[in-house]
């Protein structure tokens, strides 16, 4: 079997991917939390069971829209929190097939960003509002954890459980390789061997070795001998970790930070709080600049349809990466202390300079006179020039730092948003 630095070798190369919450939240179109939120019981709930019908759902062109903005993998939610199944399983019926929809929508998804080259996650919910056996009384989170009709209600917890295992080992097993899985989530006890989760590793791995699979099964991956279960990847969201992730060794750790483009993971008609494509890209050189990857959400709507707003996001960032893609696929921190002006990140001898403010003079290399060989702007190859600037003295690090004249080139990252 390989190591965790083996397995997760794609992974830190391709730094960028489309993280995708859908189900049928997207019909309320206020979260993929409204359950919960709004205390609506399993009934309160059926109608969007009832009519879920994504006349629109075509996965070719989500998978389209993501490689052209430059993704290389993507994570779907197979089952979300609300329960519910974007795949046949012959475990519930609580599922797409027996919804208009008619039929298996993950296979769909599988075969489509397969055929566009990405590689392909699942997300699947360990927590579960659904099912008869996950508690619901007193659950800090579940939608009924108030509900005195289910103060004295028995249920059966392990069977819970052989339902979880069952439904990853189909997911597993029916839809070929799949090369992410990523759980969600652990919290107060309900966490690590609760889920029973060494056992289902090593189910995992005996059917697909390769698959990464996140930190939210509630192991600690930062341990200097994690658990089995701790995951390949740590899963920090909504934030960017301001060092990168270290284990308690101090070594580097693989992370991926999950960002949301607007407010919302799943679809919601009036949050219209996007992030610029700008934003997003210094967010992906940020993660990339700590060692880090981005998957960077989408909530399609109750037709299947991904919001035109993020449509023309993605559109924009793809053609910073087509230009400028050297810089962040196979690239990680530099050893270098961040610049005053921007953020470095670097693949073996290169060094990528991005230059967030580039004030009026030309811009310092702190630690690398004599070191730069030549300097180009990536997006057009044009010569830059490494100099040392008239007036150098008034700079106090001149005896061991480079500049680099920006003269007129016009920046990528200044584009129009
Ligand atoms: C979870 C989900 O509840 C949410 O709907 C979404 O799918 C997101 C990607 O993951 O949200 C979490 C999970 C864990 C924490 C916070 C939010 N946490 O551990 O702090």
């Amino acid at each position: 079997m390989k190591t965790r630095e083996e397995r997760v070798k794609w992974f830190m190369e391709d730094r960028f991917g489309l993280f995708i919450h859908w189900g049928l939240y997207s019909i309320p179109a206020r979260g993929e939390w409204v359950r919960s939120f709004e205390r609506l019981s399993i009934e309160d709930y059926q109608p969007f069971f009832e009519e879920f019908n994504p006349d629109k759902y075509n996965p070719r062109e989500w998978a389209k829209a993501a490689k052209a903005a430059g993704q290389k993998y993507v994570v779907l939610t197979a089952k979300h929190h609300d329960g519910f199944c974007l795949f046949d399983s012959k475990l519930t019926d609580y599922k797409a097939t027996n919804t208009p929809a008619g039929r298996d929508l993950i296979k769909e998804y599988v075969e489509a960003f397969r055929e566009e080259g990405l590689k392909v996650g699942l997300y699947y919910s360990i927590i579960d509002w659904y099912h008869s056996d996950f508690p619901k009384y007193g659950d800090r989170q579940h939608p009924m954890r108030d509900n005195e009709e289910f103060k004295d209600e028995v249920t059966d917890f392990s069977r819970y459980v052989s339902y979880f295992h069952g439904q990853v080992k189909e997911l597993l097993t029916n839809y070929g390789k799949i090369d992410v899985l990523w759980f969600d989530f652990s919290y107060d006890d309900m966490t690590g061997e609760k889920w029973e989760a060494t056992k289902l590793v090593e189910m995992i791995r005996s059917i697909q070795p390769d698959v990464l699979i996140d930190n939210r099964l509630g192991g600690n991956i930062k341990l200097a001998e994690p658990e089995v279960y701790a995951g390949d990847f740590y899963s920090p969201e909504q934030i960017i970790p301001v060092g990168g992730i270290l284990n308690e060794n101090g070594e580097p750790i693989p992370w991926e930070a999950c960002i949301t483009l607007n407010d919302h993971w799943g679809y919601h008609s009036r949050d219209l709080n996007y992030k610029s494509p700008k934003q997003v890209v210094r967010t992906l050189v940020e993660c990339v600049s700590k060692g880090g990857n981005f998957l960077l959400n989408v909530g399609p709507d109750a037709r299947g349809v991904i919001p035109e707003q993020s449509l023309a996001i993605l559109a924009k960032v793809g053609k910073w990466l087509d230009k400028n893609g050297d810089s962040i696929y196979g690239c990680t921190a530099s050893s270098l202390a961040k610049p005053e002006w921007g953020r470095y990140t670097q693949k073996g001898r290169f060094l990528y300079a991005h230059v967030f403010d580039r004030g009026i003079g030309p811009i310092y290399f702190q630690g690398l006179k004599g070191k730069i060989k030549k300097a180009r702007l990536l997006a057009d190859s044009s010569e830059l020039k490494v100099e040392v600037p008239w007036m150098a003295e008034q700079y106090s690090d001149i005896e061991s730092g480079a500049f680099i004249h920006l003269a007129g080139a016009a920046l990528p990252d200044e584009m129009d948003t």
